[in-house]
């Protein structure tokens, strides 16, 4: 049987490409509040601020480029011997950007557009409106494909049977404060998975992991990578 690595990742891998984290000093959520730009209720009081909020942010991920930890983890995909599977709350895409393909995001994405009337799906333009019409039922009814709370995040089926088949299940930069993402740990544990943590520094549910590793995500997630492929290399 094939070995199999489970990656979740968070926005602190994403952090030294210049994209914001939400809840660190210096974080989204001390600029803005989740409720008015993260909920679907927010979204129906002022769409116009949250679709400058996205605006915004999809502009800069656009600017963005993949540092040394999303390369690294393209590197472990393509030479380790088995499954290496990328789950990620990140909105950007720069997973994708790095030369990874197997990459779930579970709370959607910049580049994406959704349809509140009729859930049809398309790239989402630089700037998006809310008078857009959707281009399947013409309704202006547009929303970006991202998840917010108190909405359901995708691929919760592909991550369950991911996580009971684990052998290794890695988070990295990730605050482990938002549900169902920080259940993952032991839902992995539970299954027999070894299970390890790469954060700048020690999570909320830092003592669920095995193994910790502490650090900037492109000095620890290149580290890792390296003594990864070293091990099955043995
Ligand atoms: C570095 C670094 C560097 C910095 N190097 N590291 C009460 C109890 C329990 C649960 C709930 C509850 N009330 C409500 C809930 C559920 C709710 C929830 O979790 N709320 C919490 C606030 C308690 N969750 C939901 O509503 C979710 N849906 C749900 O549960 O549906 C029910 C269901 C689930 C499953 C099956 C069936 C039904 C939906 C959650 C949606 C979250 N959406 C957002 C916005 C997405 C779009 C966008 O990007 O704008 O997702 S919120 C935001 O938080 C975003 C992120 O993906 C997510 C997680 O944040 P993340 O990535 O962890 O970032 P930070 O900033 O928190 O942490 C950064 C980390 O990086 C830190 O640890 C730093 O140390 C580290 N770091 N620099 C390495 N250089």
């Amino acid at each position: 049987m094939t070995a199999k690595i489970v990656i979740l990742t968070g926005a602190g891998i994403s952090a030294e490409s210049g994209l914001g984290t939400f809840r660190d000093v210096d974080g989204l959520w001390t600029k803005y509040d989740l409720n008015d730009v993260a909920t679907p209720e927010g979204f129906a009081r002022n769409p116009e601020l949250v679709m400058a909020f996205y605006n915004a942010r999809r502009a800069n991920a656009a600017e963005a480029t993949p540092n040394a930890a999303h390369k690294a983890l393209a590197r472990l995909e393509a030479d380790f011997p088995g499954e290496v599977f990328i789950v990620t709350q990140n909105v950007d895409g720069l997973h994708e950007a790095a030369g990874s393909r197997n990459v779930l995001h579970m709370h959607g994405a910049l580049h994406g557009a959704l349809c509140k009337a009729c859930e049809h799906r398309w790239p989402a333009p630089p700037v998006m409106s809310v008078t857009d019409p959707c281009p399947h039922c013409r309704k202006p009814a547009t929303r970006p494909d991202v998840v917010w709370f108190g909405e359901i995040p995708y691929g919760m089926h592909v991550i369950s049977e991911a996580l009971s088949q684990a052998d290794v299940f890695v988070s990295i930069g990730t605050s482990g404060e938002v549900y169902p993402a920080a259940n993952f740990v032991a839902e992995a544990d539970h299954h027999g998975a070894h299970t390890i943590e790469l954060n700048l520094e020690p999570s909320a549910g830092a003592s669920g992991f095995a193994e910790t590793r502490f650090g900037p995500a492109t000095e620890v997630v290149p580290q890792w990578v390296a003594d990864e492929l070293a091990r099955t290399q043995k």
